[in-house]
């Protein structure tokens, strides 16, 4: 994409309403635009960022044998009684009624409406097991929505949904989405960490959440060190052996990690004072084992191997799909702007073209990013007439990892400078050298 064709509105200053770093810099760096209190436009460079986390999450989920549907964004209040929650949700559920006096909902979560569809479709043991997800629009009425992303009212979400015929069943399906929920995180540069947790207006028994450190998180948090050295790294995992993926659930649980609403004091007191710590972190996921809180009173059942009828046992599990842009900038900025860990960044590189106008810059400028292009690398070429200041700044404002700078000087000796956004580092360089090692790069991601 060259910079003077696409539409990348950054603003100098600070806006004065954003009071965290991430919502400071998705403002500058003119990835959103509020249009109501909690309620954003994705502008095209947030809009790639957020369509990356998506192919992330979709690859992952498609890897655990979990399958993919679409639920609309509204929803009958009449579904909604069946389970009992259409009184219990209060406030922030958002009521509408259609032209027909008709109670409609615009949904807050999906567990009425998927068991509807699997009422519907799904008769037999012999069907099961099945997860059934989806990544859609979401609307919770928050009393306080700010942040930006991080706490919207309109949000995007995954919301995967597993059905099984026993208890054993459905603890094997919580297991395999802790896991594709490590490795969907690590893809995106990120150590969440699950930490047992409460169940609030879903209900259940087991619950866990996916917490990001950073000091701006909305929840506080109790931990022993040592788990935040845990990886799941380059691993394979087969999600059908059931103790290979329990295997692993018992590695990043068992070290005490809880937030306040699980915190317990003594066995926090247990822990070597070196890797006591408190902090504060951001809610990136949930996961949730509720057996038949659902299915029971909405009739969700299949007939058994004796011909009986039994209710489901079900769970859900959540990502906070348009939150994680705000909890990776969190996690990944300095003073000048974004960094973008490269497994989600809107384009791979950036070209600087120092002197634009000049025939043998312009021409190295239009070959790398051609030659970039046909390994499938999109850059973002700035081709505007402005100063290199300029260009810089607004390069280390968007974050993307990796800068080729290109100018008349470097070229007469046969080379462009290589620049990695995260440790500030220049190496010079053939040009055709710069792109192959843009390559090797995101080969590895
Ligand atoms: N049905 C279950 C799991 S599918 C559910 O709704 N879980 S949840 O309430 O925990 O939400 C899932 C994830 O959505 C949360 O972990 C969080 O990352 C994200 N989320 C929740 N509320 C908001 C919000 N107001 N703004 C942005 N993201 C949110």
């Amino acid at each position: 994409m060259r910079l003077t064709r696409y539409f990348l509105p950054v603003l100098k200053e600070n806006p004065a309403e954003a009071q965290i770093v991430s919502h400071r810099y998705m403002l500058r760096a003119g990835m959103i635009k509020q249009q109501a209190a909690g309620i954003y436009s994705w502008l095209p460079l947030g809009y790639r960022v957020l369509r990356r986390i998506e192919q992330i999450v979709h690859e992952e989920q498609a890897r655990a044998g979990h399958i993919a549907l679409l639920m609309p964004t509204l929803q009958s209040a009449d579904l909604w009684r069946e389970s009992g929650r259409y009184d219990d949700y209060g406030q922030e559920m958002l009521r509408i009624t259609d032209r027909q006096d008709r109670e409609m909902l615009y949904g807050p979560t999906n567990e009425e409406m998927i068991t509807d569809i699997f009422r519907s479709h799904v008769g037999s043991y012999k069907d099961l097991p099945l997860t059934l997800y989806h990544i859609q629009w979401k609307f919770r009425d928050e009393m306080r929505p700010r942040f930006g992303v991080m706490r919207g009212r309109e949000f995007l979400m995954k919301d995967g949904y597993n059905f099984d015929v026993s208890k054993e069943d459905a603890l094997h399906a919580y297991n395999r989405h802790m896991v594709s929920y490590l490795r969907t995180y690590e893809r995106m540069g990120l150590t969440a960490i699950p930490m047992r947790a409460d169940s609030g207006p879903i209900g259940g028994e087991d619950t866990h959440e996916f917490l990001v450190l950073a000091a701006t998180g909305e929840s506080e948090v109790f931990y022993d060190e040592a788990v935040t050295e845990l990886k799941l790294g380059a691993r394979t995992v087969d999600y059908d052996d059931r103790a290979c993926v329990a295997a692993i659930c018992r590695e990043f649980t068992s070290l005490y990690a809880r937030t306040d609403e699980t915190h317990d004091a003594a066995l926090f007191d247990a822990i070597p004072a070196a890797r006591r710590k408190v902090g504060r972190g951001i809610e990136v996921g949930q996961i949730f084992y509720f057996g038949t809180k659902y299915s029971e009173p909405m009739g969700a059942t299949v007939q058994i191997a004796d011909g009986s009828k039994v209710p489901v046992h079900m769970g859900s599990h959540g990502i906070g799909v348009s939150r994680l842009l705000g909890a990776i900038i969190e996690a990944s900025h300095d003073d000048k702007g974004i960094i973008w860990p490269e497994g989600v960044t809107p384009f791979a590189c950036g070209i600087v073209n120092l002197k634009q106008g000049d025939a043998a810059a312009d021409a190295a400028c239009a070959a790398i990013y051609a030659a970039l292009g046909a390994l499938g690398h999109e850059a973002l070429y700035d081709d505007r007439d402005v100063r290199a200041g300029e260009k810089f700044a607004t390069m280390d404002l968007i974050g993307l990892p990796w800068r080729i700078t290109v100018g008349p000087r470097g070229l007469a000796n046969g080379v462009v400078e290589l620049t990695s956004r995260r440790t500030g580092i220049s190496e010079e360089m053939p040009a055709e050298a710069a792109v192959a090692r843009i390559a090797a790069i995101y080969a590895g991601v």
